[in-house]
């Protein structure tokens, strides 16, 4: 299908496809089974540019937007779920820069984001503040001209990697969701250090780990935004990520989807290869035709986003659901064409279907993404009814 894309962003895509196919592909199922932050992968992105591709020229950056950003990210997923999410967790890192930074903290970061010298995480998540994320417990109290960090951050993708995360806390315990605030911390700032580092399904390709604050003093100029704007920046951040965990769902289907095709045209069974089966063609029908319905949502919800849109929260949410449904639908085929190989270790198809199931989880689970587009529906109707 044609998505008309310009020169500069066709050219992304091809970049960003050269390295999934020569860096990543070779080293996926060793990044599987060993679980290291694979940092050499991190330094061939970087030296192609491509965490340039979403940053404003003015701070080093190829000046485009989450398009760019997802192009990349659904061509390193059709490789590597997991190693495309070490990119992804960085751009989550850097929005709330981008959407809320002072100058300064923009020209002090952004051109080291934008080199790949340093890579970013955002930090949200805790214990028990995960759909519910108006309900966390780490604290930043002010002390003349610092707040002090108090609390432990849990399941943070890039965590312990990345030199700049971006940390919810309390600044005001008494003001419910207008009492957090958002705070860019530095790897390095004592106090700060690193918990548990989490055994997963899939995704393994990256790092999640806790991040631990224990009266870790960060000076106020590092706040993001003004204090009491912690929920909002979080949501707004979600708004414009979450296109980019749809990206990767796509890719992750993308890449599943060209391995079953693939296979079915070798596979020999009662003497004709399976791909000559309806059963077979049809399945395969159903998947392209899904993964193709959710790279169109996928990209207008990233256009959407780029084209300056301010209510963008349902169009995200769209397409991070239908992307996320798609790749677990579309994996778990993938391994159904494959038979009993699919399900070996030998085969990439079984690692595509664990790689799939975290995008349905996080960045909000599937079902709060439905609450978001529903919602926001209940509003526009509301809206339309009153003119
Ligand atoms: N943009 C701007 N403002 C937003 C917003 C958005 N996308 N979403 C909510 N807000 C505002 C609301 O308008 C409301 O403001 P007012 O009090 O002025 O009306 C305020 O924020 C609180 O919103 P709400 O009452 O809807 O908050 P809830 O606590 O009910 O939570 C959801 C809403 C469920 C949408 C939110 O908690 C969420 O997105 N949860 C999932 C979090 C998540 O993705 N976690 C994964 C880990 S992060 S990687």
């Amino acid at each position: 299908m044609n998505y008309f894309l310009t020169d500069d962003q066709k050219m992304i895509q091809e970049l960003a496809a050269k390295v999934a196919k020569e860096k990543i592909a070779p080293v996926a199922a060793h990044y599987d089974e060993t679980e290291e932050f694979p940092w050499d992968i991190v330094k061939s992105l970087a030296q192609a540019d491509l965490y340039r591709v979403f940053i404003p020229t003015e701070y080093d950056g190829l000046g485009g937007g989450v398009l760019e950003m997802a192009l990349v990210v659904e061509e390193l997923s059709k490789a590597c779920g997991g190693i495309a999410l070490c990119y992804a967790a960085s751009a989550l890192g850097t929005i709330p820069i981008l959407l809320f930074g002072s100058e300064e903290q923009k020209k002090k970061y952004l051109p080291r984001l934008a080199a790949g010298e340093i890579i970013a995480a955002f930090a949200l998540t805790e214990a028990n503040a995960g759909s519910d994320a108006a309900g966390v417990k780490t604290k930043a109290i002010a002390d003349g001209d610092s707040y002090i960090l108090n609390g432990t951050k849990q399941w943070i993708s890039n965590g312990g990697e990345a030199f700049i995360n971006t940390v919810i806390a309390l600044t005001d315990p008494t003001r419910g969701v207008r009492g957090s605030s958002a705070i860019l911390v530095e790897k390095g700032t004592p106090g700060f250090g690193f918990g548990k580092k989490e055994n997963k399904m899939g995704i393994r390709g990256s790092t999640t780990r806790e991040l631990v604050f224990q009266d870790c003093r960060v000076p106020k100029t590092q706040l993001l935004g003004k204090e009491g704007m912690g929920f909002m920046v979080a949501m707004k951040t979600l708004d414009q990520s979450r296109p980019g965990v749809a990206a990767q769902a796509l890719g992750i289907a993308a890449g599943a989807l060209d391995k079953a095709v693939a296979y079915s045209r070798e596979r020999v069974q009662f003497g004709k290869t399976i791909s000559s089966f309806q059963g077979v063609q049809f399945m395969l029908a159903d998947m392209a035709t899904q993964v193709e319905a959710a790279r169109a949502l996928t990209y207008q919800a990233a256009r959407t986003i780029d084209a300056g849109e301010k209510d963008v929260s349902k169009i995200s949410s769209m397409a991070k659901v239908f992307a996320s449904d798609t790749a677990m639908r579309v994996t778990t085929d993938a391994v159904q064409v494959f038979g009993g190989y699919g399900y070996m270790k030998e085969y990439p198809v079984e690692k595509m279907m664990r790689d799939a199931k975290i995008t349905q989880i996080y960045e909000g689970t599937n079902q709060i993404q439905r609450e978001v587009i529903a919602l926001n529906m209940i509003k526009e109707s509301v809206r339309a009814t009153k003119k």
